[in-house]
Parts: structure tokens; C-alpha cells; sequence
């Protein structure tokens, strides 16, 4: 069996990690040699540039048909701390966004029983004409099947039907952990990773560039980490649609799992090294500040992420019902200047797809 120092020097050589490789440098390496590599990754990708971006997210119910086990924040039908906005009050939220710079609008929430495709398709419209120049990056996987697959249609016809709505991009949500045992442990009724696969795929054919995430820090092993990055890796090869990735670590709060714990950041940390390494494909590694806290995206950048997310502007709920430390998260854009800049790299702001901004 080969060191960790030897795969060290491989990966620096740019040789690709096959799963067992991977497996010895994640287990055996120390910290701060997995933080040079993945920031050596990094900078080959996107130099000394890290990305922010000026985004919103618009959570339309947190009402939803499935019950995965981690979930803070999905309430069923008729629970008093259930919301289902309507259009017109989602309208008034959007409003609020005209003429403030952002940039992308991320929509996304519980599989609500009674919203089908055309009802989302409405919301898209509307969005798109209160906010013509927003990126609207909406929906995960599961949603979109979901609703998809109940109108009777193919993905890609689903597909279509929402991009004519003005959807321009897929988040990385729904994703979990790919490995089937585990998720039907975590996420019993949930839609497959085999749908997952089928929507990001189909996605890249007609060409829109989606994100991917991990759920981590559950029930795993770090082999079902590299089995979930492998998986990624692969449809990457095939189809060069992903834009980034963003490993979410599980938070314990309010959720039927909440005796599992949270994991330490050190684990946090490799995780972003390792994810770095293994997807030598995809180009931007993302730390998203809302789930790890400020204090801990701050030393991600020193372990190969070149991506914080964005503003916010205290419009998601799904961390600070889970326990993050931001109750109510919101970054300005100077302060999140001001943290790049404490890693010594060069904050650069972005669009969805990744094209800079002037202003830089
Ligand atoms: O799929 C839910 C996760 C995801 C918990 O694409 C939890 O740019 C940890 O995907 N602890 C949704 N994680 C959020 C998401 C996302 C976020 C930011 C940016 C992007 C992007 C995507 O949140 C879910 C699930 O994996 N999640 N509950 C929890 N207790």
C-alpha cells in the first residue's frame, strides 16, 4: 500500500486520485499538508480569486411530503409553524430586491403536496419580471422531480417547461449522502439518488450548469464520502455541467437525528480538502457560510474552497432552524471583502455561471 506521503506527491504531480488513494490521504494525512495541497488545487483553478456573490433566497413553503430524518425545518400540512406564502406575498419579497444589486435569487423549499410545475413556472414568470436582470437558480433535484414526474412529464420535458419560465440554473440541494443504504436510513421516502443523477444530467444536456452538494458529519464513513465525490466526479466527466461544490455539514438542532452531534472542524476542514482534491474536475469549491458560521468559512479558504455564497440578506431558514450560529444570516459585501482579504487572497464578486463583475 502506497504512503500518504507518496499520494501527496502524486496529487502535487497532478495525477488523479483513484477511491483507495484517497482514502489514505484523508485518514493519514496531516491537517495542514491536505490544506497546502487543496490550496495548491485551488489556485491552479481560480488563482488567488475567491468568490462572493450579491443573492437572496426565497424559501416559497417549508410544507413538504417527505420527512428526512436530518430536516430542521420541514413542518406537515396544517402545523402551526407551517408557512405557504402566496404569490402576491411573494411578489411583495421580490420587490424588496429591485434595484439593490443582487444578482441571483435562490428559490428553493419543502415538496409541497398541492404546488404542481405550472404553479412554479408562474412564480419563475413573475420573479423574472419584477427582477429581469436576477439570475433565478431554483429548485433541487428532488423538487424538481418531484413535480416533474407528477404532471406526467419526462424530466427533460419538465425541464424545458421551466426553463422557458425563465430558470436558469439548479442548485446542489437534495443530494445527501448518493449511497443508497444510507439514505434510506437518513431519508427513507425521499426521491433516489438514481433522480438526482437523472435531473443533473439531463439539466447539463440542455445546457444548464447546476451545483452539487454532501450532506456529512451523519451516520457516514469517510468512505461513503469518497463514494458520493466519485459519483460526482464521474457525471462530471461525462457532461462538464457542474459549477461548484458545497459539502454540507449535517447541524443537529431541532431534527430526529440530534444525538448524533456535530462533527469538529478539523473534520470540517479535510472534508473541504478532500472534496478539492477528488473533484480535480469541477472548478469551484464552496464554502457556504450560512451552514459553517463565519469563523469557520474564514479558515476554509486555507484548505481550498474559492467560493463563500453570497449576501443572503437573512432569507434562509433552513440553517438557523438547524442550529447555525447566524439566527438571522446576512453578510454585507465589504464585510465579506474584508474576510478574503484576512486569508490573503482577492475577493472578486461573480454571477451564477461564474463570470466576474466589474467593479473588481
Ligand atoms: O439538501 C437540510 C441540507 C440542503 C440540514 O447550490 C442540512 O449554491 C445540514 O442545497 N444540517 C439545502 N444540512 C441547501 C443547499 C444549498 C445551500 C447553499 C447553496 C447551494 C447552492 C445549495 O440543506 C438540503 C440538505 O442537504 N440540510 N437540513 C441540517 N440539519
Amino acid at each position: 500500500m502506497k504512503s500518504w506521503e507518496e499520494i501527496a506527491a502524486q496529487v502535487e504531480q497532478g495525477e488523479r486520485l483513484s477511491a483507495e488513494d484517497a482514502l489514505v490521504l484523508w485518514r493519514e494525512a496531516p491537517l495542514w499538508r491536505l490544506g497546502e495541497l487543496a490550496v495548491g488545487r485551488k489556485r491552479e483553478v481560480s488563482g488567488d480569486k475567491v468568490f462572493y456573490n450579491r443573492n437572496f433566497h426565497l424559501e416559497p413553503t417549508n410544507v413538504c411530503v417527505f420527512n428526512c430524518k436530518f430536516c430542521s425545518y420541514r413542518r406537515p400540512v396544517g402545523s402551526a409553524e407551517a408557512w405557504d406564502y402566496t404569490m402576491d406575498e411573494m411578489e411583495q419579497i421580490v420587490m424588496g430586491y429591485k434595484d439593490k444589486g443582487v444578482t441571483e435569487v435562490h428559490i428553493v423549499g419543502g415538496v409541497h403536496p398541492h404546488h404542481d410545475i405550472y404553479y412554479y413556472c408562474e412564480l419563475i414568470r413573475r420573479v423574472k419580471a419584477i427582477l429581469r436582470d436576477v439570475a433565478v437558480k431554483a429548485f433541487t433535484a428532488i423538487e424538481l422531480s418531484y413535480m416533474i414526474h407528477k404532471a406526467g412529464l419526462s424530466t427533460e420535458e419538465g425541464l424545458r417547461l421551466l426553463i422557458e419560465a425563465g430558470m436558469e440554473a439548479i442548485p446542489g440541494g437534495g443530494a445527501e449522502i448518493f449511497d443508497e443504504e444510507l439514505r434510506a436510513k437518513i431519508c427513507p421516502d425521499k426521491g433516489s439518488t438514481a433522480e438526482w443523477f437523472d435531473v443533473h444530467r439531463t439539466a447539463h444536456k440542455l445546457g444548464l450548469t447546476t451545483n452539487a452538494t454532501m450532506l456529512y458529519g451523519h451516520i457516514e464513513s469517510v468512505e461513503h464520502r469518497i463514494d458520493h465525490l466519485m459519483r460526482l466526479r464521474t457525471l462530471q466527466d461525462e457532461t462538464g455541467g457542474l459549477n461548484a461544490f458545497i459539502p454540507l455539514k449535517y447541524r443537529n438542532f431541532g431534527n430526529s437525528m440530534s444525538e448524533i452531534g456535530e462533527v469538529a472542524v478539523t473534520d470540517d476542514l479535510r472534508t473541504l480538502a478532500m472534496s478539492r482534491l477528488i473533484l480535480d474536475n469541477v472548478p469551484h469549491i464552496k464554502a457556504y457560510w450560512v451552514m459553517y458560521g463565519k469563523q469557520t468559512t474564514e479558515m476554509a479558504l486555507a484548505f481550498g474552497a474559492d467560493d463563500i455564497d453570497g449576501t443572503i440578506d437573512d432569507s434562509t431558514k433552513i440553517y438557523s432552524m438547524a442550529g447555525a450560529d447566524d439566527q438571522r444570516p446576512r453578510m454585507s459585501v465589504d464585510e465579506m471583502r474584508q474576510m478574503v482579504a484576512r486569508v490573503g487572497f482577492r475577493a472578486v464578486e461573480r454571477d451564477t455561471f461564474y463570470n466576474e463583475i466589474e467593479n473588481n
